[in-house]
């Protein structure tokens, strides 16, 4: 259970840049040319999560991942025993390096933290290669089910809604929500039976939005049997329906952000994308449910991926 405290706020007056037209705007769209999005994740081994599904995603979506680590990592943290190479300090590096490269961006998508620090390194990058038409994803990569990931301290929490701020779309699940808006998880999810549960969420989930042309994209709202994902901004709201096949499984949210972030770049249209990955999602998922499973050894999504070369 997640008892959030009041300092676990995404307000800091130390945020990065954020352009004033609206993101469709900026994303242009007549370019033949590959767009490329900084992907700012972990490289874990077994898990299919962070960088081994975000690669795989935008490549077969016809966008280039240039990765930047944030740790490598034997697998994901939900196993039995880890082994984690911080690589906070070579982070700047990439800045760096990309600078004096004259390196530039369509996306930015950043995920998994792996030390509290890396959120100033990530707001720097963001804050160098943010253009008028580059798209900043922020999956504020937390918890899940209602507990915060091992590797993950209070202030590490507080950094990642900081850097939650400065983006043009956020994907938290249910519990990053709550931690992003300081609310109690197991009394907003206990709300799940009653009928205005999802008009619930959208009034907790416009406490996260933090400029008015940020969206938030709530993903894995259980109801009545069935998987909802929110599209959120200040003033509009809407739902995606899915079906729903039981727990949660590893790198579920960072194949969803992957496929929004490439989707985005696409010119896709945000509910069609939310859409798609749903739709991905759950085959992979009723795929992998077929045997018996570890939840850590993540989705069947291999299988499905050439599916998603033609969604765009
Ligand atoms: O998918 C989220 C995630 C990413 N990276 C690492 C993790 C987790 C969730 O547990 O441990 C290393």
């Amino acid at each position: 259970m997640i008892n959030m405290s009041s300092a676990l706020t995404h307000n800091s007056d130390k945020q990065t840049d954020i352009p004033a037209a609206s993101l469709s705007d900026r994303l242009r769209a007549d370019s033949h040319k590959v767009k490329k999005a900084a992907i700012i994740n972990d490289l874990s081994g077994f898990g299919k999560c962070s960088l081994t599904a975000s690669i795989a995603v935008l490549s077969v979506m016809g966008v280039q991942p240039c990765p930047i680590p944030t740790a490598v990592l034997t697998n994901q943290t939900g196993y039995k025993n880890h082994y984690c190479i911080d690589l906070t300090d070579e982070m700047n590096r990439f800045t760096e390096m990309w600078s004096l490269n004259d390196e530039s961006f369509d996306g930015i998508y950043s995920g998994y933290i792996a030390d509290k620090r890396q959120v100033e390194i990530i707001s720097d990058f963001i804050n160098r290669f943010r253009s008028d038409s580059t798209a900043v994803i922020v999956d504020p990569v937390m918890g899940d089910d209602g507990r915060i990931y091992s590797a993950y301290s209070t202030e590490t929490c507080r950094e990642v809604c900081r850097l939650a701020a400065s983006a043009d779309i956020i994907t938290p699940n249910l519990t990053e929500l709550c931690i992003l808006t300081d609310n109690d998880f197991s009394e907003l999810n206990s709300q799940c039976g009653d009928d205005n549960f999802l008009e619930k969420i959208y009034e907790t989930a416009k406490g996260a939005i933090s400029h008015i042309e940020q969206k938030i994209v709530v993903t894995g709202i259980k109801k009545g049997g069935y998987l909802y994902n929110g599209v959120f901004s200040k003033q509009d709201c809407s739902f995606v329906k899915a079906q729903c096949h039981g727990g949660s499984f590893s790198g579920t949210g960072d194949i969803f952000a992957s496929i929004l972030c490439a989707s985005t770049l696409r010119g896709v249209p945000i509910e069609k994308a939310v859409e798609n990955a749903a739709d991905f999602i759950s085959l992979a998922v009723e795929d992998t449910i077929k045997e018996p499973y570890d939840r850590n050894d993540g989705i069947n999504f291999e299988k499905f991926l050439y599916m998603l070369h033609e969604s765009v």
